[in-house]
């Protein structure tokens, strides 16, 4: 395989995505060399057609804001690969979407839905509109503007849209609710529902939860667990709450939060009253954490800054791809962290990364650690094709099981001779070996 070249020719072909080719570099780096190991990868040209999407749809959202001004906004869906199952990946809505995150999310979104052992294929969608600020009729009439073209490509065994950034319960209900009028069909074709129309118990936390659960595996592997471990955490969304609720249930101490304003440090850590309140922030669309200080005495507001700056055992990005950078890195070690587990998709530049791996500091991919998310999202598909609803226990205990797997994979495949473990390597090459079976098996497609 020759790297270079191959992302030189994709390069010419979609130029300036930098995260796509960011995020296809680093996977073609981990799997080089299982790849050569099988001849007839190369013969059916695998590589070349994984790093292509299936079809991507781009599309205009026009809608009214509240003063009765007509907005435009582009819409996207990027079906990237089907080899394992439906299409299935969250829609973001955030004012940076273009083609080359979508991109980027879609191809690690195949690989994550391998790793997770359910029968989903890859896909991302979203939107440059910017939810901060909107109305909730506001939100509901994009929502609907956004289905109103998207929805025939959409369907329980098609294409299975979620949520991601600035999608969450009300965002889903809204696309899914506009799905069904069009479709005429109750078949479930979202997920991340609410649990009175099809939603799946613990689908909210799952994300969080699932990514804890592996950093559970991960201090094992280190011989320590959790417990007084002082943990940063970025991000106040979704994903930074579930993480934050079974970080603390598990007795580790939260001491950071952050938003795009800067980062809370709160050397308290994190409490049931102060998890609920980050729920509140997010609710204000406000986009903001500032207010956190004010609330809680003794924390502290820095503003324009993140949080990797602070000295913790363990580090957990939970915003946005590349939120950790190089210098964030080298901070971090200085301090002494222990380990780091993405849970945002690319949380770490590939510099950071390579921080890391040459420190010899444990670090482990979104596409692992966050796999909960999308892996209760396949299981809701099953309660819905089922039409059953599960306990929460039932999804729980399924979802730690799912984890426990993902890591095993990734010390099976990135166990190193003198004893690290690269659960990215792990990470990449299980996933890819899963994806390239599954297209060998279905001919020339
Ligand atoms: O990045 C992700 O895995 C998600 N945003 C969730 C995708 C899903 O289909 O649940």
């Amino acid at each position: 395989m020759n790297i270079n070249e191959l992302l030189a020719n994709l390069e010419a072909k979609h130029p300036g995505e930098k995260e796509f080719l960011q995020a296809v570099k680093e996977v073609l780096i981990s799997v080089k060399d299982v790849y050569e190991q099988h001849p007839e990868f190369e013969k059916a040209r695998i590589i070349e057609r994984m790093v292509e999407p299936d079809r991507i749809f781009t599309f205009r959202v026009t809608w009214v804001d509240d003063k009765g001004e007509v907005q435009n906004n582009i819409g996207y869906r990027v079906q990237f690969n089907n080899a394992i199952g439906p299409y299935k990946g969250g829609i973001r809505f955030h004012a940076s979407v273009n083609l080359s995150i979508l991109k980027f999310l879609g191809f690690e979104q195949t690989f994550k839905n391998a790793l997770t052992t359910l029968p989903m294929g890859g896909a991302k969608g979203g939107s440059d509109f910017s939810p901060r600020g909107k109305s909730d009729a506001e939100i509901m009439r994009f929502c609907q503007a956004f289905i109103l073209e998207l929805w025939r490509n959409l369907g329980p065994d098609r294409d299975v849209p979620a949520g991601d950034i600035g999608v969450g319960g009300r965002e889903v209900g809204y696309m899914y609710g506009m799905y069904k009028k069009l479709a005429r069909e109750n078949t479930g074709t979202f997920t991340g529902k609410g649990l009175s129309f099809g939603g799946s118990r613990i689908r909210p936390e799952a994300t969080g939860f699932g990514a804890l659960y592996f950093v559970e595996d991960m201090l094992k592997d280190l011989h320590t667990d959790i417990k007084g471990k002082t943990i940063a955490i970025s991000g106040f969304g979704n994903v930074a709450w579930g993480a934050a609720t079974k970080a603390t249930e598990l007795g580790g101490k939260v001491v950071t939060i952050s938003g795009p304003d800067g980062y809370i440090y709160d050397p308290a850590g994190l409490d049931a009253e102060k998890i609920d309140y980050m729920l509140e922030l997010r609710a204000s669309g406000n986009d903001i954490v500032a207010p956190y200080a004010d609330k809680f005495p003794g924390s502290t507001f820095f503003a324009g800054k993140k949080p990797w700056c602070q000295k913790v055992d363990i580090a957990l990005p939970c915003a946005t791809q590349n939120e950790l950078n190089e210098a964030d890195a080298k901070m971090l070690i200085e301090n002494g962290v222990l380990m780091v587990a993405e849970v945002s998709n690319m949380g770490c530049t590939a510099e950071a990364i390579d921080t890391f791996l040459e420190n010899g500091t444990p670090y482990a991919p979104g596409k692992a650690v966050n796999a909960g998310g999308v892996a209760v999202s396949g299981l809701e598909m099953s309660q819905d094709a089922e039409h059953l609803q599960w306990s929460a226990e039932e999804v729980d205990e399924k979802l730690h099981v799912i984890m426990h797997d993902i890591h095993e994979n990734c010390v099976r495949y990135g166990k190193q001779d003198n004893g690290y473990i690269n659960y990215m390597k792990g990470a990449n090459i299980a996933g890819f070996l899963k994806v390239a079976d599954a297209m060998m098996g279905q001919g020339i497609i």
